[in-house]
């Protein structure tokens, strides 16, 4: 019984020992099954844009630097004003709900564009107004690029044309390529020399506080999307054309070129200017209200 009792704590740390191992080596496998897991999910969505992830919650979690509050001295002193805009009667209302929605609807996807010049002035203004979208807790987490400069288009051509011809040869896979086949894309993209203007929206994943540090930007991606409608729609009510593109994996060397910083995440690239005037597009229909609307 003594020589029991005097073993009691050699036989309570082998024990430990034998639980600690077993516990680490359980913890081991659970990572190394949910890395497999990931892996295997960039295996089967090969054309998941890797840049292009919105880590905003991951982000503010794991963010030391935005851990303590913004500089709560003018946040708290914000001043709260009256919003009191003009309020149309109601066939005000639906006379200027059918022109928009007339407007709208001619809004196509051009891929002949003209390189006729366009106003920079024009261009300036549907900026600003793709400025207005809301933001994340006002964070308007965006950068538009404007390039009008023959040289940097044609790189951004060449840089595009590269990877989109992996993407529509490997990444894409068959049944995607099929899917474009009657909407006529291809990875040649002639519309990048010749449109006047590219404009090129990045996303900022993350901002920088006056001190340096970085600042959160909630929901960016949905942010920046936002904005990037509203462009759509200022550049259909001036008359231009373009067409929504998000050229897979050239992120990178985008914002490299363009010599942007590394929170900045390249999200569409649109060709801007006039239609050509032989520009054809496919012959679709769009669906019926009551097939996009659920009444409850
Ligand atoms: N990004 C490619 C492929 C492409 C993808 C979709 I989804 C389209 O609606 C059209 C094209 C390209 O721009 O060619």
């Amino acid at each position: 019984m003594a020589l029991f009792s005097s073993l009691t704590p050699v036989f309570v740390a082998v024990l430990c020992m034998i639980v600690g191992f077993i516990f680490k080596n359980s913890q081991k496998k659970e990572e190394r099954r949910s890395k497999e897991k990931r892996s295997d999910e960039g295996k089967l969505r090969p054309w998941v844009d890797e840049d292009l992830q919105d880590d905003t919650e991951i982000n503010s979690k794991d963010n030391e630097d935005d851990n303590e509050l913004l500089e709560t001295e003018d946040d708290e002193n914000l001043l709260h004003i009256p919003y009191t805009p003009h309020q149309y009667s109601a066939s005000e209302m639906l006379e200027r709900s059918e022109k928009f929605y007339s407007l709208m609807n001619l809004r196509r996807s051009v891929r002949f564009i003209s390189p006729e010049p366009v106003p920079r002035e024009v261009i300036n203004n549907v900026i600003s107004t793709a400025g207005t979208a809301p933001s994340g807790a006002h964070t308007e987490p965006w950068t538009f690029v404007v390039v009008s400069d023959a040289d940097v288009k044609h790189k951004i051509r060449e840089i595009v044309e590269e990877e989109e011809e992996i993407n529509y040869k490997q990444r894409m896979g068959d049944k995607w390529v099929h899917d474009l086949k009657r909407l006529r894309t291809y990875w040649v993209k002639e519309y990048l020399d010749i449109a006047p203007y590219l404009i090129l929206i990045f996303k900022q994943i993350y901002g920088v506080h006056p001190n340096g540090k970085k600042k959160t930007h909630y929901y960016n991606e949905i942010s920046v999307s936002i904005a990037c409608g509203i462009l759509l729609a200022a550049l259909q009510n001036v008359g231009l054309v373009t067409v929504t593109t998000t050229p897979l994996n050239c992120g990178p060397q985008l914002r490299d070129l363009l010599q942007r910083p590394a929170n900045e995440k390249l999200l569409m690239l649109l060709p801007v200017g006039y239609p050509a005037s032989d520009a054809t597009v496919p012959d679709l229909k769009r669906k019926d209200i009551n097939d996009i609307m659920v009444d409850v």
